[in-house]
């Protein structure tokens, strides 16, 4: 059924049950000078192209293609639509490698037709710091679909993780593939309900009228907890000292340094937005609570062309009750004119998402090991790494 992943280290759909199998990794590391030296072969019209991201150009293809061609929601009504500055900051975090951020292009026209990316992180399993490729950005332009260029590119990024004696990686995904460690849901808040309605994301409830549905929604002007203000430079040693200590609840998490800390969660406009609780009277850092900008692209709606999406990040409570910390997450999301806030039911989101008038969406999203089994999988709440 899966000619391709019946071929690569990850759990198989067989094995589930066998909880004889130890945790850890599937295939040990060979030797570096017995992985590949060349890249795989593509078919003639195509050829390899290691994009360089400072290159304004390049990035302006790449943002282009995913544009058009990347994730649609199930019955093609949006396609997410991350923007140039974004993926600037998601493929160059610490350490990146200019070699993982891989496209393919046409031999002649020299267009860009497909991608994969991968940047290193550090991600615990219980007790077990690894070091990782997270691997996002796989894409093939619509009229290459179903020609088994996925499996060209998978394996040529894993190649090149290899050479740099790395042998594990994460990745999510919509669609089931062997073998998920975790299945989450999305969950949506709306925020501009009338537009939502518009443009068909969601629906008037049964019962309900436009103005009893904007009122149900409603928030404050500004947020309501004293001390709430935007995450600046002076705070990255607090704030890795609490997502530290909070990550370490967690089955499955990243291993974020300072440097990690300055690069994912220091504010970036219109990219992510980071928010703390500073105690008016001690002057420490009790809370933090974050989320990333990711517009979708409205497909064949006359009155919009893109849907403003927040999307949860990391969040620390240690003071604030964590729902009054996300309803002040949602209220500064209001106020910088997001249409709609979504989170996964990771961590402890499960405790705030009903209350805050979260509802469930049609998606969800599969969290995938490579070359590391977890014996019987995790629960989302036991999950906390959210990939972009
Ligand atoms: S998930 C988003 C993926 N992108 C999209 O959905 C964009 C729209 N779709 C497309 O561009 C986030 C194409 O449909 C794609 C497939 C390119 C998805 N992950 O070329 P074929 C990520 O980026 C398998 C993994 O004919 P296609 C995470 C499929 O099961 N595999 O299909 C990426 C089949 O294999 P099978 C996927 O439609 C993680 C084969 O591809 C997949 O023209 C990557 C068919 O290939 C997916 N999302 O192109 C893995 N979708 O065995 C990283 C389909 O079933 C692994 N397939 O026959 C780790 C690597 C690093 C290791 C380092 C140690
Ligand atoms: C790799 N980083 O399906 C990501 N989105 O629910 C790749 N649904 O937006 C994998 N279908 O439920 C991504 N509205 C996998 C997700 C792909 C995108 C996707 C879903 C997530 C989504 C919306 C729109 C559905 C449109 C029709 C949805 C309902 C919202 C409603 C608001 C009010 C309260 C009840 C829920």
């Amino acid at each position: 059924r899966h000619k391709f992943w019946e071929t690569q280290p990850v759990g198989q759909f067989r094995d589930a049950a066998d909880s004889s199998l130890p945790d850890g990794a599937i295939e040990p590391p060979t030797p570096l000078s017995e992985v590949r030296a060349d890249p795989y072969p593509l078919p003639a019209a195509f050829e390899w192209y290691t994009c360089d991201l400072d290159d304004d150009a390049l990035l302006t293809d790449l943002y282009a293609l995913l544009a058009h061609n990347y994730v649609e929601d199930d019955e093609n009504m949006f396609r997410f639509n991350y923007s140039p500055a974004f993926l600037r900051w998601a493929l160059r975090p610490p350490s990146f490698f200019r070699a993982w951020h891989i496209g393919v292009r046409a031999r002649e026209s020299k267009k860009l037709v497909a991608f994969i990316s991968g940047v290193p992180a550090r991600i615990r399993a219980r007790d077990d710091v690894v070091r990782m490729a997270e691997i996002n950005f796989l894409c093939v332009h619509k009229k290459l679909r179903s020609k088994r260029l996925a499996p060209v590119l998978i394996r040529e990024v894993t190649r090149r993780v290899h050479q740099e004696n790395i042998w594990q990686a994460a990745y999510t995904a919509g669609v089931v593939l062997p073998t998920p460690i975790t299945t989450c849901r999305y969950w949506h808040r709306s925020l501009n309900p009338k537009k939502l309605i518009d443009v068909g994301f969601s629906r008037l409830g049964p019962r309900m009228t436009m103005s009893r549905t904007v009122r149900l929604y409603k928030l404050p002007e500004a947020p309501l907890t004293p001390g709430f203000r935007q995450m600046e430079l002076r705070d990255v040693a607090a704030v890795t000292r609490l997502l530290r200590a909070y990550l370490a609840k967690f089955v499955v998490a990243p291993d974020f340094d300072e440097m990690d800390v300055e690069h994912w969660l220091l504010p970036r406009e219109d990219v992510v937005d980071s928010y703390l609780v500073e105690s008016p009277e001690t002057h420490e850092v009790t809370d933090f609570c974050s989320f990333y900008t990711l517009p979708s692209s409205v497909l064949n709606n006359a009155n919009y062309a893109t849907l403003k999406a927040a999307y949860s990040y990391y969040n620390v409570s240690t003071k604030t009750p964590l729902q009054q910390l996300m309803n002040d997450a949602l209220i500064v999301a209001k106020q910088k004119n997001y249409d709609v806030f979504n989170a996964l039911d990771v961590m402890e989101n499960e405790s705030f998402l009903k209350e805050l008038k979260f509802g469930p969406g049609d998606g969800q999203l599969h969290y995938y090991l490579y070359n590391y089994r977890i014996r019987n999988g995790i629960k989302p709440s036991e999950l906390g790494l959210v990939l972009l």
